[in-house]
């Protein structure tokens, strides 16, 4: 099993689409591991996104991010981090197949609904800056054997 990070941005958290996302996840068949709703400080969305710090659109980023509340999450799985990555869609929403999250709800690169880490490694990584370890639920869930062979 994987696991990987979610967040609602704060577009998303405006728009009401925090049960949206949710739910896709869930019923995709991914366990919700971790959840909670938070406010990102400027420190913490600089290193979230230190990979883009040269990039042209970081400060609009950081701004974006740190406008209003999130919703982060931890997500587990069958190969978590691709599947989730599917279900978000291309980082442009223009470009995002309709049925993806970002293909369905948005319209701007700017205002993409959500984030979702890109590799095993930066899923461990984002994890771990925005979750302690005991915020983090092992549990089994009801039907497990229907999902997994
Ligand atoms: P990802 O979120 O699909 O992994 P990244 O390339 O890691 O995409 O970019 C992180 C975030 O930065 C994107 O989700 C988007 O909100 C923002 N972003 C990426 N490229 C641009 C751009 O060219 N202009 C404005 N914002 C961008």
């Amino acid at each position: 099993m994987e696991r990987t990070f979610v967040m609602v941005k704060p577009d998303g958290v405006q728009r009401g689409l925090v049960g949206e996302v949710i739910s896709r996840l869930e019923r995709k068949g991914l366990k919700i591991v971790g959840l909670k709703m938070m406010w990102i400080q400027e420190e913490l969305a600089m290193e979230h996104y230190a990979e883009h710090a040269e990039k042209p659109f970081f400060q609009s980023l950081v701004d974006y991010i740190t406008s209003g509340p999130v919703v982060a999450m931890v997500v587990e799985g069958k190969d978590a981090v691709k599947v989730v990555r599917t279900l978000v869609g291309a980082t442009n929403p223009v470009e995002a197949s309709p049925g993806t999250i970002r293909g369905d709800f948005g319209l701007d690169i700017g205002r993409n609904v959500v984030h979702a880490s890109d590799s095993l490694k930066s899923a461990e990584r984002e994890i771990s800056l925005f979750f302690d370890a005991e915020e983090l639920i092992d549990y089994s869930k009801s039907g497990e054997e229907w999902l997994y062979e």
